[in-house]
């Protein structure tokens, strides 16, 4: 791990050919919407480079029309919608489930997310365009135009899809802007879809092809990679036949300020970090400072109804001299709450790493 600046200024590197990368925790809380400059990248393989002129996207498959548009066209042709939603990496936090033991995968602070606005077309009109089957047990499959490097596996084209379902539901959007800008080329231009609630993964970068198709898409990130596996299950005998495809994201929470191994002077301190869960209210966070034995609430930050967003939260603390175990756990609006330690949760891929998040610090 590395410090870089272009084209993320000091970012936490974790590679750099292709870029993944993480913004410092307290530039990802400097805003309910992330600045794009602050915003991280996950990429399996070298940039596409694409021309916004002239590059097409096609819609194929179980289709009565196939089509075939440029971000112009697209704009021309549909009505546009912009929506707040959070993107945010199978791997975030994952550094904490390698502290439990050894993952694949790179070690991921809680930096791996963001909240964007992000304007485009519900993928479901341009579905209905092409008068594509609706059928609940179909899926829509993206093909991307950049070669993933896939462990284990030859390179191929990124690949991913969604149930239909999903796709019908009209927060998906087949994106051109973040942030009210077009998308940057690291984040996908000149056209990306946006899967709100589900594991960053699905949100297909550079698109080349929308297929709609009976089964799920057979590319590497879909049928063998981003599966939830059981604790006893090892890279070395892993069987996608036993893992769990990650759609949906579970409840998080992270403490974006203080930074881990701050130290700081006697006195107020105040505490500041995010949570989600997905398509439900947090309804409390919890706030400890010895470790997650006695509790505080944070004050949660309202910011309208915005459903796919985040929750910011802060607390003050009064902390007296000596080292002190800042936690905090999330609940939501069904009472459900986080597990408290990454070994409950483990996974030799590190995904979905939930645990309730414990930061050390220093008051001197
Ligand atoms: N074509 C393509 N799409 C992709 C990826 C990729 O490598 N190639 N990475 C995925 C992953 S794992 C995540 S978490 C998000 C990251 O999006 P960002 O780099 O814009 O933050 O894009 C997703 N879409
Ligand atoms: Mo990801």
């Amino acid at each position: 791990m590395f410090v870089l600046s272009n084209p993320k200024r000091d970012f936490i590197v974790h590679r750099s050919e292709p870029l993944n990368a993480e913004p410092p925790l307290d530039r990802l809380r400097a805003g309910f919407v992330t600045r794009t400059e602050d915003f991280y990248v996950r990429s399996h393989g070298a940039l596409p480079d694409l021309d916004a002129a002239t590059h097409k996207v096609r819609m194929t498959g179980k289709v009565t029309r196939t089509l075939e548009f440029t971000v112009g066209e697209l704009k021309d042709g549909f009505m546009p919608r912009t929506i707040t939603a959070v993107l945010q990496c199978a791997g975030n936090r994952r550094a904490d489930m390698q502290q439990v033991e050894k993952t694949t995968g790179d070690p991921w602070a809680p930096g791996a997310i963001g909240n964007a606005e992000w304007t485009g077309v519900p993928l479901v009109d341009v579905l209905r365009a092409a008068g594509a089957s609706e059928e609940k047990d179909l899926h829509v499959a993206f093909e991307a135009m950049d070669v993933a490097e896939n462990e284990g596996a030859e390179d191929g084209p990124f690949g991913v899809s969604i149930p239909m379902g999903k796709a019908m539901s009209g927060d998906v959007l087949l994106t051109w802007a973040m942030n009210g800008n077009p998308l940057k080329s690291e984040h996908g231009a000149p056209l990306r879809i946006i899967v709100p609630g589900y594991a960053g993964v699905r949100s297909a970068k550079w698109l080349g092809e929308i297929r709609v198709q009976d089964k799920p898409s057979d590319a590497f990130q879909q049928a063998k990679d981003y599966l939830l596996f059981p604790p006893d299950m090892r890279k070395e005998t892993q069987d996608p036949a036993r893992g769990t495809t990650i759609y949906e994201m579970p409840l998080n929470a992270a403490i974006c300020e203080p930074a881990a191994g701050a130290e700081l002077k006697a006195g107020r301190t105040e505490v500041r970090g995010y949570a989600i869960a997905t398509d439900r209210a947090i309804t409390r966070v919890d706030v400890s400072s010895d470790g997650g034995r006695q509790w505080r609430q944070a004050t949660i930050e309202d910011h309208g109804s915005a459903r796919w967003s985040w929750t910011l939260w802060h607390l003050t603390l009064d902390l007296p001299v000596g080292e002190h175990e800042l936690v905090v756990r999330a609940w939501d609006a069904a009472g459900q709450t986080q597990p408290a330690r990454p070994d409950d949760v483990w996974n030799f891929k590190g995904y979905l790493s939930a645990a309730w998040h414990r930061v050390r610090v220093t008051v001197a």
